[in-house]
């Protein structure tokens, strides 16, 4: 089985009352534990998938055989971003700010932080059902943001809007708020700026 589950960098309840420990319980290990199931077992038998790296397998997604490749994109998407999200996130206080470059690079391209972080939220907000909000660098070192549908991410070249390096994500899949938040899913993107790990974002963005 070449994809685990990645240990969580902080406990459960850390990043209460942002996201409440049963969410992040059932959200790591049900959801995530099962894409990173399903994606091994749709990888069995090939052998030269199992030993790529998750971004590899997410940015080729597009030219797989088409019998793996719906399992493939919804499975690999979910461990991709999953295994991104929870170290995008740290306990309110720890999280850092954006560094120097980082926060010229957002005004440059949104306005300001707050703009930015309302961009964003707003992205979230427009996704109807499930998917993501992304800060993403394009090729061309710019920065972006865009959302995506189900599982897709912004490695995927050739099946999405645009591609680029993620730099922060954000599930906004009921799953990742219902609990706590219940339809008040801009509530829960409020709120889950207190847990972002700019740290992590600075380090990618560099
Ligand atoms: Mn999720």
């Amino acid at each position: 089985m070449p994809f685990t589950l990645p240990a969580l960098p902080y406990a459960e309840n850390a990043l209460e009352p942002s996201i409440d420990a049963l969410t992040m319980n059932i959200h790591r290990t049900k959801h995530h534990q099962a894409y990173v199931d399903n994606l091994n077992k749709a990888l069995e038998g090939h052998a030269d998938l199992q030993s790529k790296s998750i971004e590899e397998i997410c940015a080729g997604v597009g030219s797989l055989p088409d019998s793996i490749k719906g399992a493939v994109r919804n499975n690999g998407g979910g461990h991709f971003n999953h295994s991104l999200f929870w170290v995008l996130m740290a306990p309110a206080g720890k999280g850092g700010a954006p560094s120097a470059p980082l926060a010229a690079a957002i005004d440059k391209a949104f306005g300001n932080l707050n703009d930015f972080k309302a961009k964003l939220a707003d992205a979230g907000m427009k996704r109807f059902g499930s998917g993501w909000s992304w800060l993403i660098k394009k090729p061309d070192g710019s920065l972006a943001i865009m959302s995506t549908p189900n599982q897709d991410n912004p490695l995927m070249t050739g099946l999405v809007d645009a591609i680029g390096k993620p730099l922060l994500g954000v599930d906004v899949w009921e799953h990742a708020y219902y609990l706590k938040y219940q339809n008040r899913r801009a509530d829960y993107l409020k709120s889950w700026w207190d847990v972002v790990n700019w740290n992590e974002v600075n380090t990618r963005f560099q």
